[in-house]
């Protein structure tokens, strides 16, 4: 079928995660913005390593995510995770911006919303990340909300996140996703969590304790022909958080300077997050770090369960 020919010659999976699939074995997708625009190098690098051996050693094969060259690759050696790690002016990719890049033959990193979408072409239902885009504080002027939030009302991937960043409005994210449709399901708590801290003081619209619950409800929206993917949202380790009250005030410095300097569409997350790193000596960071892998080893017992 050409759809099949046109899509084999786009998508180049690892050797590890083509023969993970041939055998129905777990697969988790990961994404590449937050290596290239979400942290410093060489902790970059070294987070993508070690997500990666994380979801290895939970049993499944993880499947980096990055457009080089104009391929779209499902699965990246540890050689082009340092290229991208060190690359500078690498592309953000979100679901306007994949075709043209593909087209051109560019090389760019895919957000949460084209992860979801390769992720699906190649067949793979789990994804984790650290946080996903929302709406933005402000948004009633910027009109900024993330294309993750649609992406995930229509793209049929699990999401493992520790909830939306806290430099968002997260009461109006819980909104559109609620309007979109979206599940958004606390793991083993009521609470929203915030990204850095495990509570944003907002209830969670749902709740599930297991892996295996995660996997069932993701099947079930199958088998209901319901468009879309689910959000998880899995509290950052105790021993990592940092104290939302700590946070608030240097959040609300970073966005007045953003609003100041004028920065605006892609860049301001990245714009949010490097200057939270500076202004808290890199503790955003290590939470940062200590939540993508606790968020990898969750969606790794999910693609498991998804397996068996
Ligand atoms: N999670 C992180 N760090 C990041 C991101 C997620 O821990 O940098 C990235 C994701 O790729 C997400 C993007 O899709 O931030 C959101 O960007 P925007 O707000 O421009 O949609
Ligand atoms: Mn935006």
């Amino acid at each position: 079928m050409w759809k099949g020919t046109i899509m084999d010659e786009l998508i180049l999976r690892s050797d590890a995660v083509a023969s993970a699939q041939a055998e129905g074995r777990p697969v988790v997708a990961l994404e590449s913005t937050i290596i290239t625009h979400g942290m410093p190098y060489p902790q970059n690098l070294e987070t993508a390593r070690a997500v990666e051996d994380a979801v290895r050693q939970a049993g499944a094969t993880p499947a980096t995510i990055a457009v080089i060259e104009g391929r779209l690759r499902v699965g990246l050696s540890d050689d082009g995770l340092e290229a991208l790690a060190q690359a500078r002016g690498v592309r953000k990719l979100s679901r306007a911006d994949l075709a043209v890049c593909l087209a051109s033959g560019e090389t760019g990193a895919t957000t949460v919303a084209a992860t979801m979408i390769v992720a699906h072409l190649a067949g793979i239902a789990v994804f984790a990340t650290g946080g996903i885009g929302g709406v933005h504080r402000g948004a009633e002027e910027s009109f900024d909300i993330s294309a993750d939030l649609r992406e995930l009302a229509q793209t049929p991937v699990t999401v493992v996140a520790a909830g939306a960043k806290a430099i968002l409005d997260l009461p109006k994210t819980l909104e559109v996703l609620e309007t979109l449709g979206v599940p958004v399901i606390a793991v083993g708590q009521d609470a929203f969590p915030a990204f850095w801290s495990r509570d944003s003081g907002l209830p969670a619209p749902l709740r599930l304790d297991t892996a295996g619950q995660i996997a069932a409800s993701h099947r079930m929206r199958g088998a209901l022909g319901l468009p879309g993917g689910q959000l998880v949202a899995n509290p950052i380790p105790v021993e990592a958080e940092i104290a939302s009250a700590t946070l608030a005030p240097l959040i609300a410095e970073a966005q007045a300077l953003a609003t100041a300097r004028g920065v605006t569409g892609k860049a301001v997350t990245p714009f949010l997050l490097q200057w939270l790193f500076e202004r808290t000596e890199g503790r955003t960071l290590q939470a940062n770090i200590a939540l993508v892998l606790n968020n990898a080893r969750l969606a790794a017992r999910i693609a498991l369960a998804l397996a068996s």
